[in-house]
């Protein structure tokens, strides 16, 4: 399985994140890619496909908001990482002000998201690493991983959060349809509903999203995420949610990955995302489920039984020590190494 890479994406590095009414030591740091790439061994460098792809799903104001935060932050003569306190609540009224602080809040959801020096080199570099394992697999079948870091699937078209920037599985489905697929399913088994990629293709019938995740009602993002929600317009349908109580073994796990693959085997792809989050981990520090380093093998077997074109891309996973194993595993299961 080919692996895609790029170095830029250790650049983004917050130091803390609010948590519980504290703030804690970012968890979404620079060492988890590390880890990774050490125990998968060699990886690739990606292509540059420039903006274009990004700006398919995310609007230019939101891509401007990312480039120049940091900078704003600075010139507002504030130290540290760039973070909001102050949200408009509802209809998120469409004022282009010119306050960082007014622009953290309108670009955003959450306040465990900051922007520091290196985000937007990260980020871009993560999308791009993204969009490498999806042209890889579109010209050549099988499958391949994007180690990407910062991960995607929290953020919308105009909002970052989730310690997601740009959404790299909705990125990589824009890109397949413009290359001319009809159809393509992604499917994401991160502990946490990715409520980005569900929003910014909740309208769209040729895109299937279904998620596994920890139920919202007891877990982060809390307003998305609901078996209820299953698309609208054209995309009514095409959107499907399992979540799972706290406390998910793989037994129960299996159940409703049996589900989500035959909904994606009715929908017949052409393409596979896959937004994988190691999350699920029994020793995950802000996760519920009881997945061991042993189940992530046999899980990928499953998935990649569909036999379909699929871009592994990497979402969350915060139990670095185990991280690299548990990745992996669930590597080698989908296309083992002779
Ligand atoms: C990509 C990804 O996995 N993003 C996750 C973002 C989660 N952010 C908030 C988590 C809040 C967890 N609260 C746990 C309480 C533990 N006592
Ligand atoms: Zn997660």
């Amino acid at each position: 399985m080919r692996r895609f890479w790029d170095p830029r994406q250790l650049d983004h590095a917050p130091v803390q994140e609010l948590h519980n009414g504290g703030f804690i030591a970012y968890n979404e740091n620079p060492g988890r890619a590390r880890t990774i790439a050490a125990a998968i061994g060699a990886t690739e460098p990606r292509a540059d496909h420039g903006e274009a792809p990004l700006l398919r799903v995310h609007s230019p104001a939101y891509i401007a908001f990312l480039k120049s935060a940091y900078a704003d932050w600075r010139a507002a003569g504030r130290p540290g990482d760039a973070a909001g306190y102050t949200w408009p609540v509802v209809g998120r009224r469409p004022l282009d002000l010119d306050r960082i602080d007014a622009r953290l809040g309108q670009y955003s959801y959450d306040a465990s998201t900051p922007i520091a020096e290196g985000t937007w080199s990260a980020a871009y570099w993560s999308a791009q690493t993204a969009l490498s394992a999806t042209a890889a697999v579109l010209g050549e079948g099988g499958a391949a991983f994007a180690l990407c870091r910062p991960p995607g699937h929290h953020c919308g078209a105009d909002y970052l959060g989730g310690y997601c920037y740009l959404n790299n599985a909705a990125i990589a489905a824009e890109s397949a349809i413009a290359a001319g697929k009809s159809r393509v399913a992604i499917l994401d088994i991160d502990y946490h509903h990715g409520n980005g990629t569900q929003d910014i293709l909740y309208g769209r019938g040729d895109v299937l999203f279904v998620s596994i995740h920890a139920d919202p009602r007891t877990d982060y993002p809390f307003y998305w995420g609901h078996a209820d929600e299953t698309g609208e317009g054209e995309g009514q349908g095409a959107n499907l949610n399992l979540p799972l109580p706290r406390g998910t073994t793989r037994a129960d796990y299996d159940g409703a990955l049996g589900e989500a693959l035959d909904r994606i085997a009715a929908f017949a792809p052409e393409l596979l995302i896959l937004s994988f989050g190691a999350d699920t981990f029994s020793g995950d520090p802000i996760s519920f489920f009881k997945l061991e380093t042993e189940d992530y093998a046999p899980i990928a077997r499953r998935i990649a039984g569909l036999g379909l074109p699929t871009a592994i891309l990497m979402e969350g996973g915060y139990a670095v020590d185990a991280l690299g194993r548990n990745v992996a595993a669930f590597l080698e299961g989908f296309s083992p190494r002779s």
